[in-house]
């Protein structure tokens, strides 16, 4: 079968930059392709905004139709208001985007590139006589796929019945499907009503499993808490499972898709160092994140919150990068990370034109930079992690009597010895270790 085919909508509101709205719509096209559809055309209109019943004017509405064989028209929908009609349309129109649809390439699925009303999803459905979908509703989709751990599967169904309480109706709840035809208009709505009865109970019944799982890991997580920790976070695509593979020899699933991972990891940092540094690999971010994924996706990311280090991983060949950088600071900022060290770090950096990387460390001059795929620099990156937690640990000195030749071998192998001083009793060092080492330290020197 061949994939359904999409088409896809966008608004250019007054002060909006045309690119952005042509970045935003090759970005819908990707999160159309991870969920497994093909994006053949793009219908955009200038408006004063997104909020008309019908989201757009009477020109265009039939363009989009003749995309998908509608009627163009809006049934049994509210009243026509002079601004449904598209008489406030800009003169300055927007060209129609080239290739209007041939018969055979026709869409079976029109995405809109923002979040859409119940109402106009209903009046857009009847106009175009086809599935009608929402940027949400396609990262909540995707999010639906690709959930594998328990905790995400449930996170996920949570967003997914937020996103459908309110529209049941529109999207032809399960009722409504399975009485196609055999109930009145009266069984319909009861139908409707019980289906709502339904959400809501999973809803509460779902939240009474993440509540119970929360509190599980959260046992984990306080044993968890005397390691150090570095978790890679960042815009969806950026690399992040790529270095967190590299930098731990880990397998994670690394793939040219928005959305490749769902799941946190953890892994040890590999080579290892003494004591170990554990590293995170996240759920990326993306613009416009529905807000019930947002909040539902915080307890994915509470081992990041525990990380003593964010690097924020950037795709330093996107011209949108600093775009994606703002959002992910936004979302860290939303889940209670905003105050974490973060440090910046510009991967794919072996993409860049000669020269790029200098101009990008010039603009942000306390970032880091590497290439996943260039072993030579993960090393480099490995190292630069090691020191970063080195020089958050405490500088101490440490007596050691000569009698005590364990504790001496234990302070070369774990703590790094800054100086050493050769006395007649023992060896005074000035070292530098985390508390918990320096307390193993400290006990193996008196023992
Ligand atoms: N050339 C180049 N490609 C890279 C580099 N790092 C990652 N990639 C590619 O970028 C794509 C995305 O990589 P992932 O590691 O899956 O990205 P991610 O940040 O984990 O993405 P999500 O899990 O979707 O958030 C893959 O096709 C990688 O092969 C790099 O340093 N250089
Ligand atoms: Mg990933």
């Amino acid at each position: 079968m061949s994939p359904p085919r999409a088409v896809l909508v966008g608004i250019l509101v007054p002060g909006r930059d045309p690119q952005d709205l042509e970045a935003s719509l090759d970005e819908l096209g990707r999160l159309c392709d991870t969920l497994g559809m093909d994006p053949v055309g793009r219908v955009t209109q200038r408006r004063p905004g997104t909020g008309a019943a019908i989201l757009l004017g009477e020109g265009r509405l039939r363009e989009l139709a003749a995309w998908t064989g509608g009627t163009g028209v809006v049934q049994r929908g509210p009243p026509r208001t002079r601004a449904d009609r598209g008489e406030e349309e800009d003169p300055d129109e927007l060209p129609p985007e080239p290739g209007a649809p041939p018969g055979e390439r026709r869409a079976d699925v029109v995405v809109v590139d923002h979040e859409l009303s119940p109402s106009q999803l209903r009046n857009l459905k009847s106009a175009t006589g086809v599935e009608v979908l929402d940027r949400n509703g396609v990262i909540i989709e995707i999010f639906s796929q690709r959930a594998r751990s328990r905790e995400a599967r449930l996170q996920v169904e949570l967003a997914r019945l937020q996103y459908l309480a309110p529209r049941l109706r529109e999207l032809g709840g399960p009722s409504e499907r399975q009485r196609g035809g055999i109930g009145g208009k009266g069984a319909g709505e009861s139908g409707l009503e019980l289906d709502r009865r339904k959400v809501r109970d999973r809803i509460a019944e779902v939240r009474r499993e993440l509540k119970a799982i929360e509190e599980t890991s959260g046992v984990r997580r306080e044993r968890r808490q005397e390691v150090r920790q570095v978790a890679l976070v960042g815009y969806t695509n950026a690399g992040k499972s790529s270095l967190m593979r590299t930098l731990t020899g880990a397998e994670p699933y690394v793939a040219d898709q928005l959305f490749a991972t769902l799941d946190t990891t953890v892994r040890r940092l590999s080579p290892d160092v003494s004591p170990s540094i554990l590293v995170t690999d996240t759920v990326g971010f993306i613009k416009d994140l529905p807000h019930s994924l947002v909040a539902s996706f915080r307890s994915t990311l509470d081992a990041a919150l525990e990380a003593g280090l964010l690097l924020h991983v950037v795709d330093a060949g996107d011209p949108s990068w600093r775009a994606q950088e703002a959002v992910t600071v936004q979302v860290l900022a939303e889940i209670g990370a905003g105050d974490l060290p973060r440090v910046l770090l510009f991967n794919k950096c072996d993409l860049l034109p000669p020269g790029a990387e200098d101009a990008l460390l010039a603009e942000r001059p306390d970032a880091w930079t590497t290439a996943a795929h260039d072993p030579a620099r993960v090393a480099a990156l490995h190292d630069r992690i090691v020191q970063h937690f080195a020089a958050t640990d405490p500088e101490v000195e440490l007596f050691v009597p000569w009698s005590r030749g364990a504790a001496m071998g234990l302070v070369r192998s774990l703590a790094r010895v800054e100086a050493e001083e050769f006395l007649d009793e023992g060896v005074r060092y000035r070292l530098r270790a985390p508390p918990e080492v320096l307390a193993r330290l400290q006990a193996a020197a008196r023992a």
